[in-house]
């Protein structure tokens, strides 16, 4: 069987124990990778006054990892700068926050320069490498360059935007050209990909030379939709856990003949928490009779937090969730707890069972894995109900979900207010087919849908015979 080499960003597998790490991405490849003879390749975490190209090898957590350490300026521009002050608002329809400089631009090249540079000497013929994320786009490219003539995927964990959105990236042909040097690109859904389909026919003057094979720039590309899962088995043995038990006990003590409504988001301009917070408002208003029945518990570890941007949206969720509380709160109760804090997996997965209502609301989202860690974290006699925006890529599979405009603090109130009233029988049978599609289409299930479409094809720049 070939190797697996897998390029990441960060290279962060949860310890063995995989409670601390955050972050879908790591969670994903972590559980990917366990069980496949492979490396993951990617930055350390740590920074050198000079790059060096020096390997790091470790064993962590079941997996075999390659990592190298970058330069405090490849960071600022390529990982603060381009990647997240560039891509991630772009691409999450955030054309207003998208700083585009040049300085950024290039230290994205340079870090792609990098880290292929440092990867091609460890590659060996017949590995298949599967390169993750918005910040890597041009490392195939950077590999090609080298003579790597390995097949190559690519998976996109963010949405690929409507044309309409991407044309303001700067030189966004040169980005599309660089996706022509994998040999597979995976989206997480099939709306992602036909809006990179409408760039390549539309805008670069491409073909769709068979169903799901384009043409452009003078090379040939593969793409599909492979949308991500959670794995659904370790997560059930998570929320069986003595400690997801205990902190179920905790949370139903804390909410005697109150229902429990829980989110749980990385703190981010995307995950919609502004707007979900005046959803709530809103439904707190509207149904004075129904305020003592609820709390809202919004679990929201700070990220990057050297961006402006993130700092701009703690500060106005400090200062939304203090008016909430104080238009609300009586002597005796208040309406939601907001906490800017990381917790144990195996605590969320007990956060989540004792939850009534799960409300995942992101205003734009690749796929959403909390989504799937609730329903797989429900107890199947008494689940509670998912509350999730139809811009979350999950909607595409949780369609028993209650599907909100999230930008609506009117539907975010209505949902509430059926979900709270909604009979039991009824949230069994949207349960039930959640839980069927998490557990089918689970991690494993994406990695061997993507590793197996990327290993059936024969490069045409490889040499070697599948
Ligand atoms: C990107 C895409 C796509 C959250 N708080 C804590 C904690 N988490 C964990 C959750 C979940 C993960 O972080 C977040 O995953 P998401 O999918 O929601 O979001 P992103 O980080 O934005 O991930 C996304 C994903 O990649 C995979 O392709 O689904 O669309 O944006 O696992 O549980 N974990 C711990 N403590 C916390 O407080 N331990």
């Amino acid at each position: 069987m070939s190797r697996l080499i897998v390029v990441s960003n960060r290279v962060n597998p949860p310890a063995e124990s995989g409670e601390e790490s955050v972050g879908g991405l790591a969670m994903a490849l972590a559980a990917a990778l366990r069980e496949y003879s492979g490396i993951w390749f990617g930055w350390s975490g740590r920074t050198t006054p000079e790059f060096t190209g020096r390997l790091a090898i470790e064993r962590v957590g079941g997996v075999t990892t390659a990592t190298v350490d970058l330069e405090a300026a490849d960071l600022d521009e390529y990982y603060n700068g381009y990647a997240n002050k560039t891509l991630w608002p772009l691409f999450h329809y955030r054309t207003d926050l998208a700083a585009f400089d040049r300085a950024y631009g290039e230290g994205y090249g340079r870090v792609n320069r990098r880290f292929a540079e440092t990867l091609a000497p460890l590659i060996e013929p017949d590995d298949i490498i599967w390169v993750h994320d918005y910040h890597l786009i041009p490392m195939a490219r950077e590999l090609r360059r080298l003579g790597v003539k390995n097949r190559i995927g690519f998976f996109l964990h963010i949405p690929w935007p409507a044309h309409q959105v991407i044309i303001n990236l700067p030189r966004h042909s040169g980005l599309v050209e660089a996706m022509f040097d994998y040999d597979l690109v995976g989206f997480q859904t099939a709306e992602h990909r036909q809006a990179f389909e409408e760039y390549v026919l539309n805008e670069a003057g491409g073909a769709q030379t068979a169903p799901g094979d384009l043409s452009a720039f003078g090379r040939t590309l593969r793409v599909g939709a492979f949308p991500i899962g959670i794995d659904a088995a370790e997560f059930a043995r998570l929320a069986a856990s003595p400690r997801a038990g205990r902190m179920r006990d905790l949370m139903r003590a804390c909410t005697v003949f109150r229902r429990l409504i829980v989110g749980v988001d990385r703190l981010d301009y995307s995950k919609g928490l502004e707007e979900r917070f005046l959803g709530f408002e809103r439904f707190l208003a509207e149904n004075p009779d129904l305020r003592r029945q609820v709390l809202l518990l919004q679990i929201a570890p700070p990220s990057r937090e050297s961006v402006e941007a993130y700092q701009d949206i703690r500060a106005r969720l400090d200062a939304l969730s203090g008016r909430i509380n104080g238009e609300f709160s009586d002597l005796d109760w208040s309406p939601f707890r907001y906490v800017n804090k990381a917790y144990r997996r195996d605590e969320l997965a007990g956060l989540y069972g004792a939850a009534r209502i799960g409300m995942v609301t992101p205003l734009r989202d690749g796929m959403n894995l909390v989504a799937k860690e609730f329903v797989a974290a429900q107890d199947p006699e008494d689940p509670g109900v998912l509350i999730l925006s139809r811009f979350a890529g999950a909607a595409g599979q949780l369609r028993d979900a209650l599907l909100v405009n999230p930008n609506s603090a009117e539907e975010v109130a209505d949902a509430l207010k059926r979900a709270i009233f909604m009979e039991k029988d009824e949230r069994i049978r949207r349960w039930r087919s959640m839980f069927e599609s998490v557990s089918r289409e689970d991690v494993t299930a994406w990695r061997d849908a993507f590793v197996r479409a990327l290993a059936a094809m024969r490069s045409e720049r490889s040499a070697v015979a599948v």
